[in-house]
């Protein structure tokens, strides 16, 4: 095959950062109050990569300080003028897509493929779309005004595509941001302060708080002129945020885990189902919130199915994320690596039947094999438990009801995924199964202009669309009500 992507662009750039990096506070490289730093490895061969200041309280205060005192400025620059700094992110992001694809492989462990074809357009899409945005809010959005002061905390499994998810939106509509990246992963949100710099951003419009989530996550949530907190994470630490700030008059966004059902009828075109499920579960290592963890096939075509399925996994390529025809990289961290580890152990113990393709896998890193449950019933841990690696639990069924049962069968809501060439059926049973997002004869679609957020333990609040907009602006008639005197 083609000879491996090379390292080289963000190894010097690393290297002319003296492989540290400091926080990014109202514009300036402020070193940590704590005077401590974290590492950042390469889950592909666990090299260190960098280290990055850990930011206590103090930081955070600093951060939101400097946030709240740029608002006013950015506000009063309006929508076109916000626009033009969008659009300047976004060229300069696509001018560096190479630097940002190979640091983000780097840092993650997923496939460069992925990173320069799917996570840097979707960012750079991401802020050209809201500029476009920001251009229109005084029109198209004119009852409507900023939030103010805006938290986010993000995952590790798209660093930068979630940055880009919740700055773009936050800063067209008008609100200066504090953001704090994951532990795992948070170089390219470093870099990407460095294009607001070269972009000359107002200071303190974006800020960059990296360190711990128990630490600085928590001092974010909890500041008091944080007037919303947008988070993407786990379903245990979107439950304590939301208790956290309850009561507290903030704005909350969720976008918290899935355990997604993947449909195939028995008339579905198998061949495209099986490469959509390589999509679905083997994409970014089965680490997408969104990913079909829950295969559910008809029982008539299930045999025949699984044989063509584990020939397919047999053939996926497991290793250095580097190399340009990889299918999977390496997991991100070995903690998680652990909890995958850990949940298969379990499901094997529940007695579910499970297929591990025995594919060549690297030694150095954290690869994990793509693994298949068969014979799972609907309360094994499983086949409830978000897994959040690349392990697919498979279910049969038999009438079309039992189908839409079984989906709904999950305390998640995120994404469900249909496969029929009937699109009679597939319309009929898409409204029925609760979820963000419905994909017929595809999965794992996203757009700038499509609204993507869950149901029930999935979270709530959309990021995406004109309802994404929604979560970054607040009536104007609220400050109305507020200022006037109650009779
Ligand atoms: O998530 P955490 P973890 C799921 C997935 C995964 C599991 C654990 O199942 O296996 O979560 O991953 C910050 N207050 N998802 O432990 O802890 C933290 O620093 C404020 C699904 O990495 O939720 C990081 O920036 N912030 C998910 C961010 O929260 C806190 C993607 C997410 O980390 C905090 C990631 C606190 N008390 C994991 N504790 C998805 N929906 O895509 C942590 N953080």
């Amino acid at each position: 095959g083609p000879a491996p992507e090379s390292a080289a662009p963000a190894v010097d750039y690393l290297e002319s950062h003296n492989r540290t990096f400091d926080l990014f506070i109202n514009g300036e490289w402020t070193k940590p109050n704590s005077k401590k730093y974290m590492e950042s490895h390469n889950p592909a061969n666990k090299e260190l990569l960098a280290k990055f200041a850990e930011a206590d309280e103090k930081d955070v205060d600093k951060a939101v300080k400097s946030a709240k005192e740029a608002l006013p400025k950015w506000v009063a620059l309006g929508g076109f003028e916000r626009a033009k700094y969008l659009y300047a992110l976004a060229r300069q992001i696509q001018k560096h897509s190479r630097l940002f694809a190979v640091l983000e492989t780097l840092d993650n462990g997923k496939p460069i493929r992925e990173t320069r074809d799917i996570d840097i357009p979707i960012v750079v899409r991401h802020f050209y779309h809201h500029a476009g945005w920001a251009k229109l809010m005084e029109t198209e959005l004119r009852d409507y005004k900023e939030v103010g002061v805006i938290g986010q905390i993000i995952p590790w499994n798209f660093p930068l595509m979630m940055l880009a998810w919740k700055v773009a939106p936050a800063l067209a509509m008008g609100n200066t941001v504090v953001l704090k990246p994951a532990e795992y992963t948070s170089l390219t949100a470093l870099l990407f302060a460095e294009i607001c710099e070269k972009v000359g951003l107002p200071k303190g419009v974006l800020n960059i708080v990296t360190g711990k989530g128990t630490v600085a996550g928590t001092a974010l949530v909890n500041h008091k002129d944080v007037n919303k907190v947008a988070f993407t994470g786990s379903t245990n630490v979107g439950k304590i945020i939301r208790r956290e700030i309850a009561g507290s008059g903030k704005k909350i966004s969720l976008e918290l885990g899935g355990k997604s059902p993947f449909i195939v009828f028995e008339d579905a075109d198998i061949d495209s189902a099986i490469e959509g499920i390589v999509d679905a579960i083997w994409f970014n290592q089965g680490q997408v919130c969104c990913a079909g963890s829950r295969l559910l096939v008809q029982e008539s075509i299930a045999e025949k199915f699984y044989a063509k399925l584990k020939d397919r996994m047999g053939k996926l390529r497991v290793g250095n994320p580097m190399d340009k025809v990889i299918d999977m990289g390496a997991i991100v961290d070995e903690s998680q690596y652990k909890t995958i580890d850990k949940l298969v152990k379990l499901g094997i113990s529940e007695g579910c039947e499970i297929y591990q393709a025995k594919n060549a896998v690297p030694k150095n890193g954290f690869y994990y094999p793509p693994t298949l449950f068969t014979d799972v019933s609907t309360s094994a841990t499983i086949a409830q438990e978000e897994i959040f690696g690349p392990v697919l639990v498979a279910m049969t069924f038999r009438s079309h009801n039992e189908a839409i049962a079984l989906a709904n069968n999950s305390r998640y809501g995120l994404a469900a995924s249909i496969w029929t060439e009937n699109i009679n059926l597939a319309l009929d049973v898409a409204p029925k199964v609760k979820a963000g997002a419905v994909w017929i004869n595809c999965t794992n679609q996203f757009d700038a202009s499509a609204g993507f957020g869950g149901y029930r333990e999935s979270g709530f609040g959309r990021e995406g669309g004109k309802e994404g907009l929604y979560e970054y602006t607040k009536p104007k008639i609220e400050d109305e009500f507020s200022s006037k005197p109650i009779i």
